[in-house]
């Protein structure tokens, strides 16, 4: 009877809790208010078979208590039964699968015009690089990655001068407009997580994943990394600025862009060969 009580309590306890606890998303910033959506029907599904579970648990506790002189009847299977599970279960399974992979079709399928936005991770900071005035991202190869070209950019290929190069610095992006985000590692396999985003995919070495969203608040929001990358992991952390236009045009026209920066260390390079000489 106690038993009974307790699991009755277990299970309205957690549906209260749910409902009532303060822990929840952090306010939403983006367009992708589908996977909100997609996480709720998962609370609603578990939600549910976890409570008929522990309360048909309790019921039977009850109902079948010891009484004296009572016995038990000996029930092997029964077919109906066992078809009308699988068929419940299969049905919860597929309402909690289906959801997901038409948010996950949206979340890849980036709509025409989206800006383009690479980021490259590395033990342990976040690097941009966003397409210069010819609109392209040049050319990449871990086999050019040197402390004068983090980001391995090919040096012979002309798509590569103009862009812009961000290293260990935030990533500015204009509020309402579509962002690619392609991502990248130089190392080891990293994870951009962007909490108020709802947005977040493994960069892997040797591949480029992308994902895309619109920025729907202006602000500062912290990146994590969400894939164990080594002692550093948990500094690795960066931020995304969501600028209005005009502000977002300010900060961009302050970036350098490959050329500019590998110039400026040639010449950085060149100016402690003379003070040595
Ligand atoms: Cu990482």
């Amino acid at each position: 009877m106690v038993v009974a009580l307790v699991l009755v309590l277990l299970a309205v306890g957690s549906v209260l809790f749910h409902l009532l606890s303060p822990w929840w998303f952090t306010p939403i910033a983006s367009n992708w208010s589908y996977i909100d959506a997609t996480v709720g029907i998962t609370f609603l599904i578990t939600g549910f078979v976890f409570s008929a579970v522990v309360l048909f648990m309790a019921y039977c506790i009850f109902r079948y208590r010891h009484v004296e002189g009572r016995k038990a009847a000996f029930e092997p299977d029964s077919k109906r039964l066992e078809s009308w599970l699988g068929a419940v279960t299969a049905g919860g399974v597929a309402a909690m699968l289906a959801p997901g992979l038409f948010v996950w079709y949206q979340f890849v399928t980036v709509p025409a015009g989206a800006a383009e936005f690479e980021v490259v991770g590395q033990q342990w900071q976040w690097n941009f690089r966003l397409p210069g005035e010819h609109g392209k991202l040049g050319k990449t190869d871990p086999q050019f990655v040197s402390s004068d070209n983090p980001l391995g950019l090919n040096p012979d290929d002309p798509a590569g001068r103009d862009n812009i190069l961000v290293i260990g610095d935030d990533l500015h992006l204009p509020v309402g407009k579509p962002a690619k985000m392609l991502l990248r590692s130089v190392d080891v396999i990293h994870d951009f997580w962007v909490p108020e985003f709802r947005a977040k995919m493994d960069l892997m070495p040797g591949l480029e994943t992308h994902f895309w969203f619109t920025p729907t608040r202006t602000g500062t929001f912290t990146i994590v990394c969400a894939g164990f990358c080594g002692v550093g992991h948990p500094q690795m952390r960066g931020s995304v600025v969501v600028d209005s236009q005009a502000d977002y045009d300010i900060w961009l026209q302050k970036q350098k862009t490959f050329a500019q920066l590998k110039s400026a260390r040639n010449g950085e390079g060149m100016t402690r060969q003379a003070a040595a000489r």
